[in-house]
């Protein structure tokens, strides 16, 4: 709602909606989604070419279907449990109940025959609801976490109904081959069904189970990038923060998963080693606010927050921390420009379906500048090999590599940027799109 009490619509941080956003536009299809405040009742409508039906939740589902069961339950138990998942009944209760809502809605605005696409570890019951109520429509899942393996995944109490939701879609999309091998094999093991390659063979039909990784929009951020504003701005970056010689950069949600304090803690330890100097190398750390009221994020922004103190109480000097540390939301092009003025792109989740922020560091790094920190951990890894990756668990080894890549020779930072930036103009966002419809109208 603006000063003059007209609404509008604001797009909300993170990788699906960032993902999907541009390839919605143009098509002649309907974006069935939570409208993102509670107890919200709004009629469908076109907003910039998208057409949006809003699905409410209530209050109380917010607490025990979002926060609950997708990011206290989920979320943990699908990355590892690097935290972990809480499992409770009144969580699932509502999950089933907000998916049935989902999948209602979705019967109710397909036309016949359409292709349905259901995205993400919220709405995993959604396929085999809606095949119930429309067995005419084509349907496909895409997981964009990682899919776990079967010895955590067992540990869920309704780990069949999960399972069975998700069996309910013609085509499981996940970002790697290993996420859609532990779905294969989990569907071998609990429901002893016949399984073979990427195929899961059902009583009356074949559920195909295979890896599209998702990618960034490469078109949009060279527009970007390449405005003589967005330029100036990076310069300005490096000018505010002292010109040092280095400039690390990290940009995340604020999200146990992505491992910010173990990339803090090597950095400290690179000062108090006197490997890294204060003044000639500064970190740049954005945080963006998500999940505020789960408590597990609570805690971590005191953790971070904590760190980031010490680290310039006992480094930093009157006027030029050793961490500049942000915690808020960034348009798209003060991201760009801060990939354009980094040096070295520090990406080190200690579990991650894939990381879009690694991918739009190399498709903004059309100069082959800049140099790439990349954990094993982020299904990114798989198609980036030329990154300096790193076991975020070895702070040592992390140390190491963080050195190598501030000291990289920029021919060598040039031949590693050149062989990623090929992957990813070749395999972006949209390829990613067209490639899983093109897979889910063959099944
Ligand atoms: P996320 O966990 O949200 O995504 P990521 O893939 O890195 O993680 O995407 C984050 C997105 O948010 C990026 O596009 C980034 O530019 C944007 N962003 C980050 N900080 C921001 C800020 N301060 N202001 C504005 N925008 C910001 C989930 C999975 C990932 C998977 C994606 C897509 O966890 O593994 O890559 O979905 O499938």
């Amino acid at each position: 709602m603006d000063s003059e009490g007209v609404a509008s619509w604001r797009r909300s941080p993170g990788g699906l909606v960032t993902a999907i956003t541009p390839l919605m536009r143009g098509r002649d299809g309907a974006w069935v989604g939570w409208a993102g405040a509670a107890d919200e009742e709004v009629e469908p409508f076109v907003e910039d070419g998208l057409a949006l039906v809003p699905v409410p939740l209530s209050g109380a589902e917010i607490e025990l279907y979002y926060e609950g069961f997708s990011n206290a339950t989920l979320w943990p138990l699908y990355h590892d449990v690097v935290a972990p998942p809480v499992y409770e009944r009144a969580y699932w209760d509502a999950y089933v109940k907000v998916n049935r809502r989902f999948a209602e809605k979705a019967a109710e605005v397909a036309s016949e025959g359409a292709l349905v696409w259901i995205q993400d570890y919220q709405l995993q019951l959604v396929p085999k609801m809606l095949r119930e109520l429309r067995p005419d429509l084509r349907i496909g899942f895409f997981l964009h976490i990682p899919f776990p393996p079967v010895e955590l995944f067992w540990q869920l109490p309704w780990r069949t109904e999960i399972l069975e939701g998700l069996l309910g879609a013609d085509l499981v999309g996940f970002q790697v081959p290993g996420g859609a091998a532990n779905f294969v094999r989990l569907a071998r093991r609990l429901l002893d069904v016949k399984t073979q390659g990427s195929q899961v063979f059902l009583d009356d039909r074949t559920v195909s189970a295979r890896a599209f990784p998702i990618s960034v929009d490469v078109e949009e951020l060279a527009e970007v990038i390449h405005r003589p504003e967005v330029q100036e701005r990076a310069r300005q970056i490096r000018a505010d923060l002292g010109e040092p010689g280095t400039i690390l950069l990290g940009v995340d949600r604020l999200d146990y998963t992505k491992g910010i304090g173990q990339r803090l803690e090597a950095f400290g330890e690179l000062l108090s080693e006197g490997r890294i100097k204060p003044g000639e190398a500064v970190f740049v750390q954005i945080a963006t606010p998500s999940r505020e009221r789960v408590e597990q994020y609570q805690l971590l922004r005191d953790e971070i927050e904590l760190q980031v103190g010490r680290l310039n109480g006992v480094y930093g000097q009157l006027g030029s921390p050793v961490v500049n540390y942000m915690h808020s939301s960034f348009t798209r092009d003060e991201l760009a420009a801060l990939y354009l003025a980094s040096d070295v792109m520090v990406v080190t989740p200690l579990r991650d379906g894939m990381n879009l922020v690694a991918k739009e560091y190399v498709a903004c790094r059309e100069d082959l500048g800049g140099a790439l920190v990349l954990s094993e951990f982020a299904g990114a890894a798989e198609e980036m090999k030329r990154a300096f990756l790193v076991n975020p668990y070895d702070i040592e080894g992390m140390k190491r590599k963080i050195m190598e890549a501030i000291q990289a020779s920029p021919a060598d930072r040039r031949a590693r940027m050149r062989i990623m930036r090929r992957r990813i103009v070749e395999h972006d966002v949209a390829k990613w799109a067209e490639d899983f419809l093109a897979a889910l109208r063959r099944t």
